[in-house]
């Protein structure tokens, strides 16, 4: 039931690794508008909810009972964790180590253990099953960030072609 859950997990990183190929360090650390993250901001958050948001949070749900889960303060961790500060290459290998260990974990857990709930402190119960396929969500959420920070970069070069287009 989770196979598609676990093949987007499995996959996402050799995704995100082929659309940042080619890109520059300079592109990678371009905002497509203000406010918005640069590649190399999504990189260092994908990282960061790969251990603290996710593992820890899983792990916990499946070695104790109903535990409390912290809110993710995903802008806060900007600053406080200085995304911008990190090398984007390195991230992203960082990343891949991390979510190969987490892809064997996942597939080693039971039927049961996917059941285990804990309490969000934000959103209230949910189950392993359910913040793994949240997981998979966000992946494909982030990974579609990153084609749109792509698209958005080649806007300014279209010319009177850009009137077919409104830009959010
Ligand atoms: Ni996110």
């Amino acid at each position: 039931m989770l196979r598609d859950v676990l093949e987007i997990l499995a996959t996402t990183p050799e995704k995100v690794r082929r659309e940042i190929a080619s890109m520059s360090p300079h592109e990678l650390k371009a905002s497509p508008a203000p406010g918005k993250w640069s590649v190399r901001r999504v990189l260092a958050h994908l990282e960061d909810v790969e251990e603290v948001g996710m593992r820890q949070r899983l792990e916990a749900m499946v070695t104790s009972d109903r535990p409390t889960l912290a809110a993710f303060d995903q802008e806060a961790r900007v600053d406080a964790m200085h995304y911008d500060g990190k090398d984007p290459r390195r991230t992203l290998a960082s990343w891949e180590r991390q979510r190969r260990a987490n892809v064997r974990w996942l597939r080693r857990l039971k039927p049961a253990q996917f059941k285990r709930r804990g309490l969000h402190e934000k959103v209230g119960e949910i189950s392993v099953e359910e913040l793994v396929t949240e997981w998979a969500f966000h992946d494909l959420g982030h990974l579609k960030q990153i084609l749109e920070i792509k698209r958005y970069a080649l806007y300014p070069r279209m010319g009177n072609m850009q009137a077919f287009y409104q830009l959010t």
